[in-house]
């Protein structure tokens, strides 16, 4: 009997073991955790025969005499981890949940979507996209649906997956019929350690593709344009088909249409979503689209009818004229620059929780250029106040939590001309939050109802 196990008991973990346990391997599924989530968890898939251990630190040399074949990791897990390494040097096979899902799903055109910044708006575009040309292709991956989730359902007709660095570096052999890249600003280094390393993670995705489109607007991307430059190479401009010479572009915007080729194929108001950055990811998926022989008109109907990303400039409620806007998955410096650089101004900025390490010069720019006050919020309330002070920005405020941002942002916008407050936090959740998700949900649930009674 070949033996498998995970560490992991999340989204890709659960996963990972249910594709094993079809695959005909005997399953162990460990956590180092053992919260009240893990125990029913733990309890429904040992119904389904997979043994589960909680509270658990995988050893390498127990797991070897024990005769494991196979040892498959969640992407939270650290692929340098001493117990992986020691993994390895005893000839355990170590791969990451999403090279699972690869090697399952090997058979299928994959488009695999990789950048620091963008990747689930344009994954989820892409799949709403491939939706309205008829086809089977839910977006997957870092967007929240395990690849291995997918590998449990009836065969779509293309795996559209959203891969972080942690996945990618864990999936070896991946290698999609289209890898497509967004943006590169230096973010979760305290795992790569240096941003060569992050770069050369989610360039290795590309070097394995068999088509490449690349956002030819990031200025990154552009000056490292020699790693990529090859006729597989696509690139895309907002700025037009010269501006970004010596590269050509092959979708970009002129005169309000997004060409393609030379082919018109979609006015480039027909996105409702705001921000330059949305007219690039538009740029991308179009691209990625034409790549896949889609037809103009599913293109032209999947990006009007995009509603959006939930917690990525999601537009919450207008109250007494001023707009509230969840962009909680801003989790880094860039992310958090974009969306202040988004949205009208003046505006009240919600910000802090986990602090990243990260550049926050732009960050405390855009802040001085939209925010008329900032209220702090978590862990990394403190420093960040440090850091604006030295700046010499000092309309900030602690307010420790959200539901206080929320009531004293209203309390601001009734004393000041306000026109949007918004949650953009430039840090992870998980010092008041399981994800980021959830601090999102927390701030449309605050909005709604204190401001509904208000
Ligand atoms: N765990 C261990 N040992 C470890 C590390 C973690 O036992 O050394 C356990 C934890 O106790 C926990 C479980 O592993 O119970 C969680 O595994 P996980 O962190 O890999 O989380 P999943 O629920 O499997 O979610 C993962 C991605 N999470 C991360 O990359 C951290 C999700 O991306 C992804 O949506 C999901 O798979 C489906 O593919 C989230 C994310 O934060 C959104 N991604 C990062 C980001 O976008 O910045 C990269």
């Amino acid at each position: 009997m070949k033996t498998a196990h995970v560490i992991g008991l999340g989204r890709s973990g659960i996963a990972a073991a249910r594709v094993l346990m079809q695959q005909g391997y005997t399953v162990t599924l460990s956590d180092r955790g053992a919260a009240q989530r893990h125990q029913s968890d733990a309890t429904r898939l040992t119904g389904e025969g997979i043994t589960v251990k909680l509270n658990y630190a995988f050893d390498a040399q127990v797991a070897k005499d024990e005769g494991l074949e196979l040892l498959v990791v969640s992407p939270g897990v650290p692929w340098d981890a001493p117990a992986l390494m020691t993994a390895r040097e005893l000839g355990i096979e170590t791969i990451g949940e999403m090279e699972l899902a690869w090697r399952t799903l090997r058979h299928l055109p994959w488009l695999g979507i990789t950048g620091t910044n963008g990747k689930t708006t344009t994954t989820a575009l892409v799949a709403a996209i491939f939706k309205a040309a008829g086809l089977n292709a839910p977006a997957c991956g870092n967007i929240g649906y395990a690849a291995c989730e997918l590998a449990l359902t009836d065969a779509p007709d293309w795996v559209i997956a959203e891969l972080s660095s942690y996945q990618i570096e864990a999936a070896a052999s991946l290698a999609p019929t289209i890898g497509l890249w967004t943006t590169f600003t230096p973010d979760h280094l305290s795992r790569h350690k240096t941003v060569e390393n992050y770069y050369n993670i989610k360039a290795s995705l590309l070097a394995r593709s068999q088509s490449v489109i690349i956002n030819g607007d990031d200025p990154t991307l552009r000056s490292r344009s020699d790693d990529h430059r090859s006729p597989r190479h696509h690139w895309t401009s907002v700025k037009g088909q010269s501006a970004i010479r010596p590269i050509q572009p092959d979708t970009y915007i002129e005169d309000g249409w997004v060409i393609n080729k030379g082919e018109q194929i979609v006015e480039a108001k027909a996105l409702r979503m705001v921000g330059e950055h949305n007219q690039q990811n538009m740029l991308l998926a179009v691209a990625a689209a034409r790549l896949a022989g889609i037809e103009k008109d599913a293109i032209a109907q999947g990006i009007a009818s995009f509603p959006g990303v939930s917690h990525r400039l999601e537009h919450i409620c207008t109250w007494r004229g001023v707009d509230f806007i969840n962009d909680s998955k801003a989790t880094n410096y860039d992310a958090a620059e974009v969306g202040l650089r988004s949205i009208d101004s003046p505006a009240v900025l919600i910000a802090g929780g986990a602090p990243k390490d990260g550049d926050d010069t732009a960050w405390i720019a855009q802040i001085k250029e939209k925010a008329a006050v900032v209220l702090l919020v978590g862990d990394a309330a403190e420093p960040f106040a440090e850091r604006l002070q030295a700046s010499g920005y000092d309309s900030y405020e602690i307010v420790q939590t959200i539901d206080r941002a929320v009531a004293r942002s209203a309390d601001i916008s009734k004393a000041q001309d306000i026109k949007t407050v918004l949650l953009s936090p430039a840090c992870a959740s998980f010092d008041q939050y399981a994800n980021f998700e959830v601090r999102g949900d927390d701030f449309r649930q605050v909005c709604t109802k204190y401001l509904g009674e208000l």
